[in-house]
């Protein structure tokens, strides 16, 4: 079952991030990624930090270790997550898979001015949707290797965050991140990774 859910508008950087997220040595700055057409699922395994490195390891992407928990000092932490991209050109159907969603990544494109407005309005219908009212959003600034990109706190004065985090329940983490220099990707692991 996946209860993480990716979305965001089209070409925001959704597949380039889960991509990086599942392998930081697959994505560089000659990277394309065709437009999801529906639906995408990636399998994102948690990087095991050895005490000698401080260089996270991706563990072998072999699948062993689907949906396993494994006793973490003391905690039992997912090893892996399964996360479901939603193709922006489908935003009018995201509603249908509302159901069991436990975590929703939302993925804005910083370096994108005609965008970033209207990804503000759908974010909003998002959060206010009442199937999402108890789900962690993890927000992420992306693409934030652009020069030309909108440095944080532009980029949420576009999306009006500070009138929007007043008008909702949910706690929102926002990570500004690049699939590219792979920025942010340590925090987005973490959050993917707590319960
Ligand atoms: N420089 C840079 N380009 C990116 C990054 N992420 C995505 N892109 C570019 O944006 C395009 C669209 O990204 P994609 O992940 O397909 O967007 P999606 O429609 O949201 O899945 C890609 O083909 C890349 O050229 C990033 O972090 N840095
Ligand atoms: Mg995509």
């Amino acid at each position: 079952m996946t209860s993480c859910i990716c979305l965001g508008p089209k070409r925001a950087g959704k597949t380039h991030l889960l991509k990086a997220l599942q392998d930081p040595d697959s994505i560089d700055e000659t990277s394309y990624s065709m437009p999801t057409i529906g639906t995408g699922i990636y399998r994102i395994h948690f990087p095991t930090k050895s005490p000698n490195s401080d260089k996270p390891k991706p563990p072998p992407a072999d699948g062993s270790a689907q949906g396993a928990n494994i006793p973490h000092g003391g905690k039992n932490l997912p090893k892996s997550i399964q996360i479901l991209e939603i193709g922006g050109s489908m935003a009018p159907l995201w509603r249908q898979y509302f159901e069991d969603v436990k975590k929703l990544i939302y993925v804005v494109d910083t370096s994108n001015l005609c965008q970033i407005s209207a990804a503000g309005v759908l974010f909003y219908s998002i959060l206010t949707e009442p199937r999402l009212q108890k789900v962690k959003i993890l927000l992420v600034l992306a693409k934030m290797d652009y020069s030309y990109r909108q440095m944080r706190n532009e980029a949420l004065l576009m999306l009006q965050m500070s009138k929007l985090q007043k008008q909702i329940r949910q706690q929102v983490t926002i990570v500004e991140a690049s699939a590219v220099t792979k920025v942010g990707l340590d925090p987005i692991y973490d959050w993917l990774q707590r319960p």
